[in-house]
């Protein structure tokens, strides 16, 4: 028999339906109806339309497994964390007595972090000077560090005493020029003077020329002369911290950045373990940057660009063009050029008065300093020297490295072009 294909129940209760029997393909129940639903013996179940939902009775199930115990039982630590004796390294360790500030006695003046003495009166050789000053308890000045000797220079020059040529602590000894604690003169720039067009001193020229001072008539750049010659003397003497000569290793780790990794600590600095290494922070720099002078640097020898664009260029690294705050920076960089063969050519460096003429700025927003010992001398002939920004100021708005002027610098007009020199932030 066919089965209905629609049914509605009301009462009485549904009719059941045999296995022989295929159950309806839909039934449709009244909501709040009181029939049953039918119950099929097929294994076919039917399709309710019905919008109400049905509810489940039924339970989860409950399991009757345990969870398995394990027999080993976690492990113990007997071992105590190792306990150190020593205090941790660093630089706090020199605390206080680094930060003391060092004073001067008898007349000397502290200048750079040293005790000096400027003795304009009286003129003499330079071994009387050299006995004067061991008279005052030093002895002649020594030049070891540049931003030492940049600060004396303006020292020199806020007291007024720039009139004069000074003796200072160099002399040729055994072929070699040393300073009179035995420490070699550093040649070249950014301490010697330009000589004539093309040359840079000691040129050799005054007779038994053996001893050195900064001249005057050069910017105080240093020359050499007769040791017999007369003139006043720069004495130095030791501070309350440091014996005379200051160690300049020490001066220049005052620059935290400086690329030395490890050095002892100096015996009479802590009365603690002297034998505790103090780390000096070690300083990484990125892409084709390297640290020289605790900076990291780098010199771009291949591409000449206008100023403008050397800038771009060093941005394009993630730089800018170099800054030269430091002295003694600016010698290590100096170095570097000369040890790595790339002092043939001339570098633009971060130096600008573009935006006020005659004001100039460093990339970073600081003033340049002027004067010695950064900027080249420009010689006129007859022994006439003159001192950069010198001559077509307006037109020479830029900051170069000049070759020709001994790696001292100069004004130039930006749209030359040059290699330059790049810095870039450390890691
Ligand atoms: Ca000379
Ligand atoms: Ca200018
Ligand atoms: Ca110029």
């Amino acid at each position: 028999m066919q089965p209905p294909h629609q049914l509605i129940y009301n009462n009485p209760p549904p009719p059941t339906f045999t296995s022989s029997t295929t159950p309806p393909t839909h039934i449709s129940i009244t909501p709040g109806s009181t029939s049953t639903p039918p119950t099929y013996s097929s294994t076919v179940p039917p399709t309710y339309s019905s919008t109400v939902p049905p509810t489940y009775t039924t339970t989860p199930p409950t399991y009757t497994t345990t969870p398995p115990t394990y027999a080993t039982t976690p492990p113990t630590y007997t071992t105590t964390p190792p306990t150190y004796t020593t205090s941790p390294p660093g630089i706090t360790t020199y605390s206080p007595t680094t930060t003391e500030a060092p004073t001067c006695s008898g007349g000397f003046t502290l200048v750079g972090g040293r005790c000096v003495l400027l003795e304009p009166f009286t003129q003499t050789t330079w071994e009387e000077s050299r006995y004067l000053c061991q008279t005052l308890g030093g002895d002649l000045v020594v030049l070891d560090s540049m931003d030492f000797y940049a600060d004396l220079l303006t020292h020199i020059k806020d007291a007024g005493l720039d009139t004069h040529s000074y003796w200072v602590g160099g002399s040729v000894n055994d072929w070699s020029w040393i300073w009179v604690d035995g420490s070699a003169v550093r040649m070249e720039t950014p301490l010697w003077a330009q000589s004539g067009y093309d040359s840079q001193e000691p040129d050799g020229y005054s007779t038994n020329g053996n001893c050195t001072f900064l001249d005057d008539d050069r910017f105080f750049y240093m020359n050499e002369d007769d040791c017999n010659s007369n003139r006043q003397c720069i004495c130095q003497a030791a501070t309350s911290k440091f014996d005379f000569p200051e160690p300049a290793r020490l001066l220049i780790n005052s620059d935290p950045a400086i690329d030395i990794p490890m050095m002892e600590r100096p015996e009479n600095i802590n009365t603690g373990d002297t034998e505790t290494l103090v780390a000096i922070p070690t300083l990484t720099c990125s892409g084709s940057f390297v640290p020289v002078g605790g900076k990291c640097i780098l010199v771009e020898p291949f591409t000449s660009t206008t100023w403008d664009e050397s800038r771009y260029l060093c941005q394009t690294f993630g730089g800018d063009l170099v800054v030269l705050h430091s002295m003694d920076f600016y010698a290590a960089l100096l170095d570097y050029i000369e040890e790595r063969g790339l002092d043939t050519h001339d570098y633009w460096v971060g130096a600008s008065d573009a935006t006020y003429e005659g004001s100039w700025r460093w990339v970073d927003g600081t003033y340049v300093k002027m004067g010695t010992p950064l900027w080249a001398l420009y010689y006129h002939g007859s022994s006439d020297y003159h001192q950069e920004p010198y001559m077509n100021t307006s037109y020479e708005d830029c900051g170069l490295l000049s070759l020709s002027s001994f790696y001292y610098l100069v004004d130039w007009n930006c749209l030359n072009s040059y290699p330059c020199i790049c810095e870039a932030p450390g890691v």
